[in-house]
């Protein structure tokens, strides 16, 4: 094994640490476990991290379809991948290492036996530039099934090579301080993207807007940080500044609410564009609910009939809307509970639609045009309005255009009771585009996703780690006053908890903004 590096040793340190902490928490709980045996702990956990990190790891990253592909693209990353290429190409490494990023065209052998394997396009990175931040070695070759089993087979039989696991060159990456976690979360969410709005999303992470966000917080409070030490070290004999504390007062009440206001809204959008967002279609039995979601989706989703009642289950299933992930259903019409209903199925179906409507992003509440004058309907929809209370935005669709007369359709167009009020007809299409702008509309202002936005990218794992940082700045506010020292043990808890989102500890960023901001002399 070749000599621990900073990295490495910046490791080292972390285990430690987590082994100090789980002794005190230990001890705290009345268990007694003497350092020796934290110690020991701790190097067990290095050697094996060692163990792991010191392998040559390989896979095929591209995929493989059962028929086989073109081409698959096999890499190869650790200390031993120049030995892998010379072996593979009978001594060509020699080549690789003369021309590092370029596509080299080699036979590929398997030493042992001397058969060639294939003709591939071999590309090697030097770990300087590499994704891992190791040397690592691309393989161009033929997709067949045969080709790649081969090659695996092959560069498994090399001393310190072994089979990567799941998302290893990404962790590696992260480890050799190539990524930050938020980047290598970002790079699993590009992978499993299937809108736009998801791939420009886990973009933002990829490309590094996130962690500048969270850097430009974290800097915010290390400079807290920095101000209230620097006090608790040289206020003793002198008076406190209270300017300055009013000012590192209302520094930490802004960051407070700017990660209040991230928590609340902007990770809801987040959600809503990698899960997708939820719709439910509503509105009373018959008004052509059914006909709205078949028409959205341009399939028989749901069935459609003349008999009020039709649908009496939540129907649901999935959609791109303008590059947004919607999942959309349709439900059972509503009516009054108290009135009389046809059976107890109508009525379980009208209780999941009343369910569904209280959790759903965006409710579109269908009514239907032919049946009712505009006060009428308005007022029948407005019963519903307790329902659809938790909706994030309502559209109003009337339904059935093509039996309304111009005047009503003018009279319905200039209503300016409710926003968002489409007329539409499913049966000819006509006012559906019109329908279409409006709901992409507004998803995109649910979804917070226009190109220049601020970084939203978020997952859960953040999301606890932000409530404890919002918390810690809330404990050292209320602490500020009366003990500088234990407001800046909050503060400091908080920043680590911000550093754990990127994965980055350390406090010689602490001491580093103390030194470049105050005077010693002071
Ligand atoms: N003329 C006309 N008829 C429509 C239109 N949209 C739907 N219909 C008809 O209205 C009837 C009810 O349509 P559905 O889509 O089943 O209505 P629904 O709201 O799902 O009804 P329930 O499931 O019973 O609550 C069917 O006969 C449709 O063909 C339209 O735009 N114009
Ligand atoms: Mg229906």
């Amino acid at each position: 094994m070749s000599e621990a590096n900073d990295e490495h040793r910046v490791h080292v340190h972390r285990v430690v640490t987590d082994n100090t902490t789980m002794l005190s928490k230990l001890n705290l709980c009345g268990v007694r476990v003497s350092k020796q045996i934290a110690r020991v702990f701790a190097l067990k956990k290095y050697e094996k991290f060692a163990r792991n990190c010191y392998s040559t790891i390989f896979a095929l990253s591209s995929g493989l379809q059962p028929r086989g592909n073109a081409i698959a693209i096999i890499r190869v990353s650790g200390p031993e991948t120049i030995d892998v290429i010379d072996g593979l190409t009978r001594g060509k490494s020699q080549k690789m290492l003369a021309k590092t990023r370029t596509a080299v065209l080699c036979s590929l052998y398997d030493p042992q036996t001397n058969d060639l394997i294939d003709k591939a396009i071999v590309i090697y990175f030097p770990s300087a530039s590499s994704y891992t931040g190791e040397d690592l070695c691309e393989l161009h070759v033929h997709g067949s099934h045969a080709v790649v089993s081969s090659l695996l087979e092959v560069i498994g039989k090399f001393n310190g090579c072994r089979p990567s696991e799941a998302g290893e060159f990404t962790k590696r990456a992260f480890l050799n301080g190539k990524i930050d976690l938020t980047e290598a979360e970002g790079i699993s969410h590009l992978i499993a993207a299937q809108t736009t709005a998801q791939r420009r999303n886990a973009l933002k992470a990829v490309t590094g807007v996130l962690t500048q966000h969270y850097d430009n917080w974290r800097r915010t409070l290390l400079e807290i940080i920095a101000y209230l030490e620097a006090n608790i070290d040289f206020s003793e004999d002198q008076l406190l500044d209270e300017e300055m504390l009013n000012g590192v007062v209302k520094k930490a009440t802004s960051l407070k609410d700017e990660i209040n206001t991230f928590l609340t809204e902007t990770t809801k959008k987040s959600e809503r564009i990698i899960h997708g967002l939820e719709i439910a279609i509503m509105g009373e039995p018959n008004v052509g609910k059914s006909s709205l979601i078949n028409k959205l989706c341009q399939r028989q989703v749901s069935i459609v009939s003349p008999i009020s009642g039709t649908t009496r289950d939540i129907v649901e299933t999935h959609l791109d809307v303008g590059g947004y992930a919607v999942r959309i259903c349709d439900t059972a019409g509503i009516k009054d509970l108290s009135a009389p209903l046809t059976d107890v199925i109508e009525e379980e179906g009208i209780k999941r639609a009343i369910t569904r409507a209280q959790s759903v992003d965006l409710i579109i509440y269908v009514i239907d045009g032919s049946k009712d004058d505009i006060e009428t309907a308005i007022e029948n929809s407005q019963k519903h309005s307790q329902i659809m209370k938790n909706a994030a935005c309502i559209i109003f669709v009337v339904n059935k255009m093509d039996l309304i007369s111009d005047k009503m359709v003018k009279m319905w167009k200039e209503n300016k009771s409710k926003q968002n009020i489409c007329i539409l007809s499913c049966k000819t299409s006509e006012g559906f585009e019109d329908f279409i702008d409006i709901l992409t509309k507004n998803i995109d202002t649910l979804c917070g996703q226009s190109l220049n936005e601020e970084a939203i990218f978020s997952t859960e794992r953040h999301k606890t780690h932000l409530y404890k940082v919002s918390e810690n700045i809330e404990s050292g506010l209320s602490h500020y006053k009366k003990d500088l020292a234990i407001s800046a043990h909050y503060f400091r808890e908080a920043c680590k908890e911000l550093s754990f989102i990127t994965g980055r500890i350390s406090t010689e960023d602490i001491l580093d903004v103390i030194f470049k901001d105050f005077c010693i002399g002071k």
